[in-house]
């Protein structure tokens, strides 16, 4: 290497240090900017609308306007966390373009400001666009962003003093750091206090108590839980359920204000309070309920007790009038999900639930009354905070997921899962017990079939049978020689059809095919 290959050394490397000095501490100052902007806003929501924090409402449409692929993506790789990882990506991306536009504002101040600005209609449009907004959802956007231009200018006036040496430009430098300082503790406490109030709102909703029910369930037969830990308990305990849907806050709903409509195509528009609606007959029954975006071996699907009012009960009284072949359902946060009417009236156990396990309904799967249609997955039946009931047709309505190319009729198909042993566990070599639950509500559970290796299918041993609405434990237990092995379990519906082997993608109308675990025995 000669001499002259070396780098120049920087011609003022003091000039360069103070413009690095100065850019970062406008990046900064665009961050704490946005933060404060995003942090009020959210707390200005927290105390009037929640879904009207700029946050949620961005990630709410972005959940709506997202791609079916994209969705399927996401609930594969992060499961119920999906939520979490979708903020998380939302809040990665503001911090990106905050942090450029507090470098654009060191050049241009007024440029910065009106970003911010823009930033903050985004957000007020997005908290608008809500299937249940009102005018005032543009607030916390707007007023977050004001405050958050203020901070922007704020702390460019004080890091974009022309640059002094010694005390002076000390103390320029501590004014800045006490200044952002202030202001990301502004953005953490009203973040904080907002994240606090949203869930102490939404653990104090007024009471359910759930009724006893005039027609209680019968006590589950003897021998519907096998006693195998390893296998999914018969009832879901309700902690342990599982949770599908787009709300990216639990809605809050009051009981004591909740109120059902029931209109379209009706003799007779209804309305009913939570008191209204539980004098009339309760009924009590056990139904399994499934996500038609489970996949193959999934984890979207559980069994509760479910306590609430016959749904055609709630249809009479407002008398349905006859071409009426689709009802809609809607819940307080706009979800709009399409039942077929005739599902509703023949006979099987669609009730409006108050309660589950014994339990109100938890926040989390629809408090205070929801849906539940035995037979059909949720997207087309399961209405979680619902509010609303119209009587129309298939033809002049597609709900939501139907909008997104999801099939409008989707009774549950049979399948079976494998709980125990898990995908690719060792266990050790002589009898192994497999077991798991099927389901194929409706039609009833009537055998399940293992088969090793791909050999022979052996009969599993099978749980009581329970009601046809839900699903059945199994089990069999098997001889392995050291080695891997593969497990595979195939259900036989009440109607004498075996399932489909063809694998299918849940979308548009539920997965297809057998479950199939690979293990170790050593
Ligand atoms: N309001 C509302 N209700 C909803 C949904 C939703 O996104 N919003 N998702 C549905 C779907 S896809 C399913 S599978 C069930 C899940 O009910 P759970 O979360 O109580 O298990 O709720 C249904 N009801
Ligand atoms: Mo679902």
């Amino acid at each position: 290497m000669t001499h002259t290959d070396r780098p120049l050394p920087s011609p003022a490397p003091n000039a360069h240090r103070a413009r690095l000095a100065q850019s970062s501490a406008a990046a900064t100052s665009g961050i704490l900017a946005a933060a404060v902007a995003v942090a009020v806003g959210h707390l200005l929501a927290a105390f009037s609308a929640p879904a009207t924090s700029p946050f949620l409402a961005v990630g709410s449409t972005l959940i709506d306007l997202a791609p079916q692929p994209l969705k399927a993506f996401a609930i594969e790789t992060f499961g119920e966390s999906d939520k979490v990882a979708l903020l998380f990506g939302i809040g990665l991306a503001v911090a990106v373009a905050a942090a450029g536009v507090g470098i654009v504002t060191l050049r241009n101040p007024r440029f910065g400001a009106v970003a911010v600005g823009l930033f903050g209609a985004l957000g007020a449009a997005a908290a608008l666009a809500r299937p249940t907004a009102t005018p005032s959802a543009i607030a916390p956007s707007l007023v977050g962003a004001a405050i958050g231009i203020a901070v922007l200018l704020a702390l460019h006036r004080l890091y974009a003093r022309p640059r002094t040496s010694g005390d002076a430009g000390d103390r320029g430098r501590r004014r800045f750091l006490l200044a952002a300082g202030a202001a990301g503790l502004l953005a953490t406490t009203s973040g904080g206090i907002g994240i606090l109030v949203g869930r102490a709102r939404s653990s104090s909703v007024g009471v359910v108590d759930v009724p006893v029910p005039m027609d209680p369930a019968p006590v589950l037969p003897a021998g519907a839980d096998l006693g195998n830990p390893g296998i999914s308990p018969f009832f879901t305990p309700n902690d342990q359920f599982y949770r599908v849907d787009t709300a990216l806050e639990i809605p809050v709903v009051d009981a004591s204000t909740w109120s059902l409509r029931i209109h379209g195509m009706v003799d007779r528009e209804v309305v009913l309070t939570l008191d209204e609606l539980l004098q009339l007959p309760t009924i009590e029954r056990d139904i399994t309920l499934t996500c038609v975006s489970n996949q193959v071996g999934g984890p979207y699907v559980g069994t509760a007790r479910w306590i609430g009012v016959p749904l055609a009960t709630v249809l009479e009284l407002a008398g349905v009038q006859a071409g009426a072949d689709q009802i809609v359902s809607r819940s307080v946060d706009g979800m709009t999900i399409g039942t077929p009417t005739a599902v509703a009236m023949d006979g099987r156990d669609a009730m409006l639930a108050v309660g589950m396990n014994g339990q109100p309904l938890p926040p989390v799967n629809g408090y205070p009354v929801r849906m539940i249609v035995p037979g059909l997955y949720g997207y087309v039946s399961a209405t979680k905070w619902l509010n609303d009931i119209e009587l129309t047709t298939f033809d002049a309505y597609d709900p939501y997921w139907v909008q997104r190319g999801w099939a409008a009729q989707a009774p549950i198909k049979t399948m079976s899962r494998i709980d125990t042993p898990k995908p690719l566990a060792t266990v050790p070599a002589g009898r192994v017990p497999i077991g798991g639950v099927a389901w194929a509500q409706q039609r009833g559970i009537d055998g399940v079939e293992v088969r090793v290796d791909e050999g022979p299918w052996m009969a599993a041993r099978l749980g009581s049978v329970d009601t046809l609405d839900t699903w059945r434990q199994w089990q069999l237990d098997v001889d392995l020689a050291p080695g891997r092995h593969r497990f595979q379990v195939r259900a036989n519906d009440g109607e004498g059809v075996i399932q489909p082997e063809a694998r299918a993608e849940p979308f548009p109308d539920g997965a297809t095919g057998w479950h199939t675990v690979v293990v170790t025995a050593a």
